[in-house]
């Protein structure tokens, strides 16, 4: 039966992890995948989530099964953080949510959906994208291309969005087509466009006749929960129908507890209904139901005006400490000697900075120094802290 399997390639990005928890140097900083750890390069466990932990212990619950769909109250709440609660959209029942296994779960949901209503649609992810993007749509059955977004060669080599390419790309696209959108905090470049660029984006999409789905696993890490919403506000000023993919895995550091939604935006409520009871067959037959601890924490969180005070408050500090890092990146590849003008990490943000630097010199520093990050040159800012920011500055500059 097995005679024939081939052994599937490791993820480029898991399968760093492995080789940097087998390296021995002490000095080891790993900037490969996209975890967000503290100042003590510890993972936190946030105290809004320790609070709601002990008010369920105080009460436990027996684990029944939850609806298809999830819990009520964590879908309500996930619909207020990406449209806000008093919306139109959601006042009017338009807005589709459900809980969902991460959001790789939600974009997995969407895209069996999606595979249902436009077998035969084309994906475009973008150039580059998550790696898991092209696989999961592959997967799902459809054919996957990208669309130009990063360009090494812009601003005199240091790097920066192609814009034109991205939208003339999207412009040329057959009627139908599914067009992944990285809501904030590009996944690996750290570069997003700008609020008017959206514009001309979500124009492109509605006279093209595109489905937009944004992957939104970021949120509050750009410039604020709401900051980073507006861009889901202004799909929805436009009439457009549109999928979401929420993650809490990073705003909540809730990584192993597999926390996610995924909503659709509907025309009319009756359309909406229609839609939901088809993302819960897609539930159904992948998984049945999503489990309950996670979704637990997260729909007490923030349906208790403290400990969402308190989840903003914590979500803030991690945006502000990456601002921090990425300054202090820049300031000590300078003292380290480097003279290529590095200010762009700063213009970047989110978790990632595409750094520029070549294969050779990623593997270089892994190597000889024992700092992992990706082939392409991501780098998580998000794992530097105060006591590595230094010897990782020192590295970068000996392989520049
Ligand atoms: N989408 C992007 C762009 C990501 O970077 C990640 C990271 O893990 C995900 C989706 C998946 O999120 P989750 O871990 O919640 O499944
Ligand atoms: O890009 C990252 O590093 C994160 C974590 O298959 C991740 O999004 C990486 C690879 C993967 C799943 C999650």
């Amino acid at each position: 039966l097995f005679t024939a399997v081939e052994m599937a390639p490791r993820d480029p990005i898991l399968g760093l992890n492995e080789q940097f928890n087998a390296d021995t140097n002490p000095n080891k900083v790993n900037l490969g995948v996209g975890v967000y750890f503290d100042d003590n390069g510890k993972l936190p466990l946030l105290q809004c989530v320790q609070a709601a932990e002990k008010t369920m212990m105080e009460k436990p619950t027996a684990r029944g099964y939850l609806p298809i769909d999830g819990i009520a109250a964590y879908d309500a709440a996930v619909k207020g953080l990406v449209f806000g609660a008093d919306s139109e959209v959601v006042k009017s029942g338009r807005v589709a949510t459900v809980q969902a296994i991460g959001g790789t779960g939600g974009l997995k949901i969407g895209a069996d959906f999606l595979k249902k209503i436009s077998p035969n649609a084309t994906v475009l992810i973008s150039d580059p994208s998550w790696e898991n993007h092209r696989a999961l749509f592959t997967n799902a059955g459809f054919s996957v291309d990208t669309y130009p977004y990063f360009d090494q060669s812009a601003n005199g080599g240091l790097g920066g969005i192609n814009f034109d390419g991205m939208l003339a790309k999207l412009k040329a696209a057959a009627a139908g087509t599914i067009v992944l959108l990285h809501a904030c905090c590009h996944n690996p470049t750290g570069y997003d466009i700008t609020p008017a660029q959206w514009d001309q984006v979500i124009a492109v999409v509605k006279e093209r006749n595109l489905t937009a789905f944004l992957d939104m696993a970021y949120q509050g890490f750009g410039y604020g929960i709401a900051e980073d919403g507006a861009v889901i506000a202004k799909f929805v000023a436009a009439g457009l129908n549109i999928f979401v993919s929420t993650s809490f895995s990073k705003s909540f550091s809730l990584y192993g507890e597999r926390v996610g939604a995924l909503s659709v935006v509907g025309s009319t409520k009756e359309e909406t209904d229609r839609v939901l009871s088809q993302l819960k067959i897609a539930i159904r037959t992948n998984y049945s139901n999503p489990p309950t601890h996670g979704g637990a924490i997260v729909a007490a969180v923030l349906g208790n005006p403290e400990l969402r005070a308190l989840w903003e408050k914590e979500l803030g500090e991690m945006r502000v400490r990456i601002k921090a890092m990425r300054q202090k990146l820049v300031d000590g590849l300078k003292a380290a000697g480097v003279t290529k003008d590095m200010s762009f990490i700063t213009t970047q943000i989110g978790m990632f900075s595409y750094s520029g630097l070549s294969k050779d010199q990623m593997v270089r520093l892994r190597t000889e120094f024992g700092v992992y990050g990706t082939d392409t040159g991501r780098m998580c800012v998000a794992a530097l802290n105060s006591k590595n920011i230094d010897y990782v500055c020192q590295a970068i500059a000996k392989v520049i």
